[in-house]
């Protein structure tokens, strides 16, 4: 095997190693025998320079008009379709899940490009009367300055373009921390942005480690906002780091989303669905579907459906086409899923389908875990609580659509949420009723499209949102401009009594 490339931090346009000379290793998750690259491994220091170079290229970033940044943004887009199918098989060495997806993963980063390119001509802003004679008012979006960004490795290319290319829109410059399981996507995406004519220091990378990279870069006096996507436990750190700055703070953590199958359903599109929502990208995203609320007039007929289909899917290393789920990305997270289900059987629900690393022959060599299903769950036990982020799924009866949605909202997240029923009354019901950013009806817990508000209630996150508008909302800040065209002076609240 020729010897991985190494990678520094990019900062200000070069690629330089971390001060201290120290690298680590990315690994494939499927065979971790596979050294997918050597990154700087950062600190304070890094970290510093990073901030320096986004905060000078600030300067003149700020200056380039909308539409003129959003071409940058548009002929990434069209970057990324060329190397789509390389960039995806890159991501699927270093992420571990099944090419169909990692594809769809770029694809996403290519969708938020158009769309935040689009945005270059927008970007509106509102123009009101006065209260005044001869006085114009308006408000503006300006740019808020330096972000830092911290991505997660489970989309490794989609979530760093929901952070960045909104902010570029909008006149910000970045420092972005990858995830450390999954650093060359970011690598690849921004290199796409500097082929399209970013120009250096408006993005920066600075690879490491939470505690040695990720904190500095969230305490930096001149960093202006945080947006960060990953656990509630250390979204909750950033989220009081930030506060001692009054920075404004963007958090995208934790789910326990919840699929609802009414005994009305068709069973066979709610199978499609929770096999798809509990088992794409190993069970490894924030919107995974980890509980089913299934009706009990159905629910044997559904668990022992979903059983059957589970225990067919061919787990394996994602760069063969008909693997159907890959491994997990970590030694730490086969532990977490290990874990859950040991807890999960002392507190009596019943273990129906796998539960159990995967470590023979085709899985030897990488983080495998079986797709795992608990029945006899009930909605106060931790499986039914808790996030496991890996491929367990608990089936938990209801007694119709009331105790469906009591038990859905029953938790402290609020991400994603489904319902499978052709009653349209109790469709709409559960949609103004689910506590979630997210419902879907007739369809699984995932499948979030880039262009509407992306982001949960609860200790999901603090109240914002990524895609759609929401983004530009957190990557501008309003100016009120009042232009009195009088000649005298006229004053608010007073001279408008006469
Ligand atoms: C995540 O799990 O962190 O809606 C993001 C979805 C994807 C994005 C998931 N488009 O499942």
């Amino acid at each position: 095997m020729a010897s991985a490339k190494t990678y520094g931090n990019l900062i200000g346009g070069k690629f330089v190693p971390a001060k201290s000379g120290k690298t680590f290793e990315n690994l494939s998750p499927a065979d971790t025998s596979d050294v997918v690259g050597v990154f700087a491994s950062s600190d304070d220091a890094d970290v510093d320079a990073a901030v320096k170079a986004a905060a000078k290229a600030y300067e003149t970033w700020r200056l380039v008009p909308a539409p003129k940044r959003a071409e940058i943004l548009y002929r990434t887009g069209e970057l990324l379709v060329k190397r789509k199918e390389e960039f995806a098989r890159d991501m699927t060495r270093e992420m571990g899940k099944v090419l169909s997806e990692t594809r769809g993963d770029v694809q996403e980063a290519i969708d938020t490009a158009y769309y935040m390119a689009g945005e270059g001509r927008r970007l509106f802003g509102q123009t009101t009367p006065s209260e005044l004679q001869n006085k114009f008012a308006m408000s503006v979006r300006m740019p808020v300055g330096v972000c830092g960004m911290i991505a997660p490795w489970n989309f490794p290319m989609a979530i760093p373009s929901w952070k960045l290319f909104p902010a570029l829109v909008c006149g910000n410059t970045c420092v972005i921390k990858p995830a450390e399981d999954t650093p060359l996507s970011t690598f690849h995406l921004v290199e796409m942005l500097m082929e399209a004519g970013l120009p250096d220091g408006v993005v920066n990378i600075v690879t490491g480690f939470g505690p040695e990279a990720g904190a500095p870069l969230v305490e930096h006096p001149k960093v202006r906002a945080i947006s960060f996507t990953g656990s509630s436990e250390v979204g909750r750190i950033v989220g009081q780091k930030a506060a001692g700055n009054f920075k404004p703070c963007s958090l995208e953590m934790g789910g326990k989303n919840a699929m609802i199958v009414l005994d009305d359903a068709n069973l066979d599109l709610a199978l499609d669905g929770a096999v798809w929502g509990a088992f794409g990208t190993s069970g490894q995203r924030c919107t995974a579907t980890s509980r089913v609320i299934v009706d009990k007039r159905v629910a044997a007929e559904f668990t022992a459906r979903i059983v059957e289909r589970a225990k067919k899917l061919r787990v394996g290393n994602g760069l063969e086409e008909n693997i159907e789920m890959g491994p997990q990305i970590n030694k730490q997270q086969i532990e977490t899923s290990t874990r859950y289900v040991k807890v999960a059987q002392d507190e009596g629900a019943a273990l129906l389908q796998g539960g159990v690393a995967l470590a023979e022959g085709v899985h030897s060599k990488g983080h495998f875990f079986a797709p795992t299903i608990f029945g006899k769950v009930q909605a106060k036990m931790r499986i039914a609580q808790e996030e496991v982020f890996g491929p367990v799924l608990s089936v938990i009866e209801c007694d119709g659509v009331e105790d469906a949605i009591r038990i859905a909202n029953g938790i402290e997240y609020g991400l994603s949420t489904a319902l499978y029923s052709r009653d349209v009354n109790k469709a709409f019901r559960a949609i103004r009723d689910l506590e979630a950013g997210i419902t879907y009806v007739n369809a699984p817990t995932i499948g979030a499209e880039v262009h509407l508000p992306f982001g949960g209630v609860k200790q999901t996150g603090n109240g914002h949102r990524e895609g759609g508008t929401g983004a530009l909302d957190f990557y501008t800040t309003w100016k009120s401009v009042y232009i009195d065209y009088s000649d005298k002076l006229q004053r608010a609240q007073i001279d408008n009594a006469k």
